[in-house]
């Protein structure tokens, strides 16, 4: 029967956490904050509002909110430079062949992501097609590990919850689509991912079999 596939965008579709890494470096630098890779990980599907009070309580710094309104918008800018060159060739491994796989089979699809930069990532990526529900960060008002940007997304696709499965590579995204009673699937680390329904290293590891099972 028609589910809908409700995929999140970084850490599932493209790797842009480096490039968020880097950005938020810009920022940490010039605030005298040291912010290692380690630190990166706790960005992951969180907005970014709280990413860069995340980075201040690093560094113990407070900060008025004049001042983080600007911080805000360097850091975009500096991501958004990272994004110029951006082309298919960045779309991770796997990927591509189960959107076509899954549009072959008339499945619903839909983005399910914290940013709100992901309708142009999609775009220069070239796969903006085959996605019949965007719900991004311009759309959602509460965070993961809340289901609303789930819960939206199965709605715009007219199907129940029950019926839909979310690909996640954060912990917060696993729990947003456990508590929408969605099934879930995470891509990375089983060790990280351990609350999800299903576990792939990464969407090479993601077969026709395993889409025919969620299907009937
Ligand atoms: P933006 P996802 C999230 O994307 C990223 O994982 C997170 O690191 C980032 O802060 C957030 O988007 C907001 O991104 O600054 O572009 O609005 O994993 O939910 O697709
Ligand atoms: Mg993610």
């Amino acid at each position: 029967s028609k589910k809908a596939f409700i995929f999140d965008l970084d850490g599932v579709i493209v790797d842009t956490a480096k490039y968020h890494y880097l950005a938020w470096q810009k920022i940490a630098e010039a605030l005298h904050i040291n912010f290692t890779h380690e630190h990166n990980e706790l960005l992951k599907g969180v907005s970014r509002v709280r990413s860069l009070d995340i980075i201040l309580e690093l560094g113990n710094v407070k900060a008025s909110q004049e001042d983080k309104d600007k911080w805000l918008i360097q850091k975009n800018d500096e991501y958004l430079s990272y994004l110029v060159d951006m082309d298919e060739s960045e779309i991770l491994p796997g990927v591509l062949n189960i959107l076509k796989l899954l549009k072959d089979k008339n499945q619903g699809i839909a983005l399910g992501s914290a940013s709100k930069n992901a309708r142009p990532i999609l775009e220069k990526t070239g796969i903006l097609s085959y996605f019949d529900a965007i719900v991004d960060g311009n759309d959602v008002s509460n965070a993961k590990p809340d289901p609303e940007v789930f819960l939206k997304a199965a709605q715009l696709l007219k199907i129940d919850p029950k019926n839909a499965i979310v690909f996640e590579d954060s912990v917060a995204g696993i729990q947003a689509a456990n508590i929408a009673e969605m099934a879930s699937v995470g891509i990375g680390e089983e060790t990280i991912l351990h609350e999800a329904d299903y576990i792939f290293k990464d969407f090479t590891f993601v077969d026709e079999n395993f889409i025919d099972k969620i299907i009937n």
